[in-house]
């Protein structure tokens, strides 16, 4: 039998595919950044099916790039150019098995978008937390495997935080029950700590426990014009004291980004009659309902009295509170049509860093000045997480240009901010991790030992190398 027929046999004629049209979806990322290839597309439909695809491949050494949403930004779920692997997609894999609301958790599989996991648990009067722009997409199984962040890190945690336990399946095709609805465990090395954020080279993620959370009741949006970066991280330090800890959002945007969004997405408005250099999308959210009358406030009503002390002390240039969730929509879509609008104008460089807030303006200030003399003309587009200290500092091409006249500055540009950011003791990946996009950076930015240990556990998990390889960490 061949290996083709040997996968058919496991996973069924649905769960193949092979045509070269319905393959090519599979084959390159959101980004467009690369076209792999593959011998086959898999979709199994159980933890058992994927185990023996797994045993399959290792018996006969067959590399496996294991596959969400597709919306990763670093080209982690796309294989390689040679098409000697296949692709290993989670996505029939998505059914929400239990909700359990006196225990505020949710066992899923690993193919549920995690849109349907955060209405999952809407539907139970409780929160998932993990809020990003591809959310309508992206699966829980590539979140975790990326160890997403998203919109509410500062206040919730990333993936990581977020999930009690894992079933994974292991490169020999052994399948790991940790599915432990534990919130304390000690009991030896963490092996899930292990596969969050290993962007599937150690193992395929199958089934997970999340963690949820009350669900808010009372939530404060408003849309803010601040003179600097600096500004805004004196806005947000205040913030949490001010909303008694209830900041559950806080994005920057330059005035940049903003026009790109405006001109690239029908239907995106500007809250504020003025044009700013800088915005703030801050967002306030707590469980308990709004009480209004004699010494009783509601978030709103607080995050109005502070954005007017802000305003008095010069923090903030101008203001408005959502009034309904239709404004505070629109207000959000402002910021989650970043990446599209970005897309659509044409060629850009992401940088997807983070440094200490306190440091955060001194890195913009010296980022930007890095830009413009790398490349004069070009676009720098930077915005995101300022609680987290994470900055998506992008770089659009000047306008007209194609993606290989600007990709030939893209070595110089990357490689200029990455010095600034190790400069200031950052990350150069806080988010969207290494993939294949990052593989030479990781290997110049970590330490020896670092790589060393890192290398010493792919060899140990995966000694034949199967699991997504080319990815991370080269061995
Ligand atoms: P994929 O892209 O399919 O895969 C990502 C990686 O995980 C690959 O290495 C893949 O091999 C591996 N993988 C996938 N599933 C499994 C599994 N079950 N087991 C083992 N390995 C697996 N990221 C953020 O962190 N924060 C953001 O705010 C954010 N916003 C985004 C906005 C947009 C518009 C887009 C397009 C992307 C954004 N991302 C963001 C990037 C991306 O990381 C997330 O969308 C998401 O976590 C990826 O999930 P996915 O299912 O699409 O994974
Ligand atoms: C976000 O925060 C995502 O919107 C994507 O992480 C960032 O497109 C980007 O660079
Ligand atoms: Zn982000």
């Amino acid at each position: 039998m061949s290996f083709v027929e040997k996968l058919r046999a496991i996973v069924g004629d649905k769960g193949l595919v092979l045509d070269t049209q319905e393959m090519r979806p599979y084959l390159s990322d959101w980004r467009e950044n690369y076209l792999g290839a593959a011998l086959a597309i898999v979709r199994p439909a159980s933890t058992e099916e994927v185990s023996e695809v797994v045993k399959l491949c290792a018996a006969e050494k067959v590399a496996i790039c294991p596959q969400g949403g597709n919306t990763g930004m670093s080209g982690g779920a796309t294989p390689q150019e040679v098409g000697l692997e296949i692709v290993l997609s989670l996505t029939r894999m998505n059914r929400i098995l239990e909700i359990d609301k006196v225990g505020y958790s949710m066992t899923v599989e690993a193919g549920v978008i995690l849109k349907t996991i955060q209405e999952a648990a809407a539907d139970h009067d409780r929160l998932f937390p993990l809020s990003l722009g591809a959310e309508g997409s992206c699966t829980i199984g590539g979140n975790l495997s990326t160890n997403a962040g998203g919109v509410q890190v500062l206040h919730y945690g990333n993936a990581r935080n977020l999930v009690m336990g894992l079933e994974v399946v292991l490169p020999n095709g052994d399948i790991w029950n940790g599915m432990r609805a534990l919130k304390k465990d000690n009991t030896g090395y963490d092996l899930r700590d292990l596969y969050l954020g290993a962007e599937g080279t150690l193992g395929i993620i199958t089934k997970a426990i999340l963690k949820l959370w009350p669900k808010p009741k009372d939530v404060a949006t408003s849309w803010i014009a601040v003179a600097s970066p600096a500004a805004a991280v004196e806005l947000l330090s205040g913030a949490y004291a001010a909303s008694e800890d209830n900041v559950t959002s806080c994005e920057l945007m330059s005035r940049q980004g903003i026009e790109l969004v405006l001109k690239n997405i029908h239907g995106a408005t500007d809250p504020l009659a003025d044009r700013h250099d800088w915005y703030v999308l801050l967002e306030w959210s707590s469980s308990r309902p709004p009480r209004h009358g004699a010494n009783q406030t509601g978030l709103r009503e607080k995050m109005e009295t502070y954005l007017g002390e802000a305003m008095e002390k010069g923090l903030v240039l101008d203001a408005v509170i959502a009034q309904n969730e239709t404004q505070a929509r629109s207000f959000w879509a402002l910021r989650e049509n970043h990446s599209e609008s970005q897309k659509r104008e044409g060629p850009s460089i992401k940088h997807d860093i983070s440094v200490s807030v306190s440091k955060l303006p001194e890195f913009v200030a010296e980022g930007l000045a890095v830009m413009n003399r790398v490349l004069p003309g070009c676009r720098p587009v930077p915005f995101g997480h300022v609680g987290d200290g994470n900055l998506h500092f992008n770089c659009q091409s000047p306008p007209g240009w194609s993606k290989p006249q600007f990709m030939h500055h893209g070595e110089a540009i990357s490689g200029a901010i990455y010095d600034l950011v190790t400069r200031f003791g950052g990350s150069i990946s806080a988010e969207h991790g290494i993939g294949r996009i990052k593989v030479n950076e990781l290997a110049h930015y970590r330490s020896q030992i670092e790589l060393d240990v890192m290398r010493m556990l792919k060899r140990a998990l995966d000694p034949h190398n199967i699991m997504n390889p080319g990815k991370v960490i080269q061995v």
